[in-house]
């Protein structure tokens, strides 16, 4: 009887991705949550947000956490970019350190210093520590306890269990992955250790049932209808900024940001109004192209994307607008939602 209770405890935890640029994080977290809610390029810092996808099945939830990559930030929008991805260190029952064989430890040595601490803590409760938490406070919010209480769930959380996955295995040869494995295991000998190619589906679902099981016993977070927490404006902006990073080099992908102004979902058509900001009048130029050629392209990538992701027809219109040195104004930056406050 006892067994059977225990077989059938609902589990759910926070299980947060976190790693270098252009490792593979966001490719990974849509390859597990099964739903392409992050944008992917192979231009680093693709992501600037935390992006929570939720997986559900009856006796468990897993609310993954996409994070941009770590870097040394060089102005205020890589240092809110930064605060996501510190918060996700701090409120992960499962955290995901991913790695590729071309990456190096020494990208930001705080940061790795950081997960190193979490896994010697294997077994203690995770802290503040000062720093703000998205995803649990977010999801506190509408925490519903649906077995025993609130303090019960807490309590039975166990701390962070870190696992270190080397991605990108379709890259390398198996004497190279065998000496990676040894390296990462001299680095963070507590951390289970997981070779996958998310972009090839290889080791996702072994990765998977394995996180599933280390997530603790607790009640849901989130309603068991629940995909994500970001509303539908802010996936039609991130498909904007894909094209965009896809379409542009140079500095203009990484001092655009996208605003949807508005969004009318009618019978069989959804209309949009978007507006791409940059920060100067001669990006505004080269984002709209001779004749407007450029900014058409983007538009109707973008609406193709935009159609599969709300499997409805979109009618997409979008405007280049200056918004002089955004990226370095805090005001401008809590405006655009990179604030954890
Ligand atoms: N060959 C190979 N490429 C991969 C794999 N996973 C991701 N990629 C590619 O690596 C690049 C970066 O992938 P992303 O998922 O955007 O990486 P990220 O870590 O989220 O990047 P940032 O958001 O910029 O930090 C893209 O071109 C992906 O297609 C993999 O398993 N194998
Ligand atoms: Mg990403």
């Amino acid at each position: 009887m006892v067994n059977k209770q225990c077989s059938q405890a609902h589990r759910s935890g926070f299980v947060n991705i976190v790693g270098n640029p252009n490792v593979g994080k966001s490719t990974l977290m849509n390859a597990l949550v099964g739903e392409r809610l992050s944008i992917i390029t192979s231009k680093a810092q693709t992501t600037r947000h935390r992006i929570l996808g939720i997986v559900n099945g009856e006796d468990f939830q897993m609310v993954y956490s996409d994070t941009p990559g770590v870097l040394s930030p060089n102005y205020r929008l890589q240092e809110k970019m930064l605060e996501f991805s510190r918060s996700a260190l701090v409120d992960a029952d499962v955290l995901l350190y991913v790695t590729e064989p071309q990456d190096t430890i020494d990208r930001n040595p705080d940061f790795i210093e950081k997960v190193k601490k979490l896994c010697r803590k294997k077994g203690s409760p995770t802290s503040a520590n000062g720093v703000h938490s998205v995803g649990r406070a977010e999801a506190q919010r509408v925490f519903v306890p649906q077995s025993g209480t609130e303090s019960a769930a807490v309590a039975e959380r166990e701390g962070t269990r870190v696992f270190l996955i080397i991605n990108k295995i379709d890259l390398t040869t198996q004497e190279t992955l065998e000496s990676l494995v040894a390296f990462w295991h001299t680095q963070l000998p507590e951390a289970e250790i997981f070779p996958i190619s998310a972009q090839e589906r290889f080791g996702v679902s072994q990765l998977f049932d394995a996180i599933k099981e280390a997530l603790p016993v607790g009640p849901p977070f989130f309603p068991k209808d629940q995909l994500t927490d970001k509303p539908a404006r802010f996936f039609v902006d991130e498909i904007i900024r894909e094209k965009i990073l896809l379409n542009y080099d140079k500095e203009i992908p990484y001092s655009v940001e996208v605003e949807v102004e508005s969004f009318k979902e009618e019978d069989k058509l959804i209309r949009i109004d978007a507006v791409i900001y940059c920060e100067r009048d001669s990006q505004k130029g080269i984002i709209i192209g001779k004749a407007g050629s450029a900014l058409k392209r983007v538009g109707s990538q973008a609406r193709k994307d935009i159609e599969d992701f709300f499997q409805k027809q979109v009618f997409l219109q979008l405007f280049v607008k200056v918004d002089k040195d955004w990226r370095s104004n805090i005001s401008r930056l809590k405006h655009y939602g990179y604030d954890l406050s």
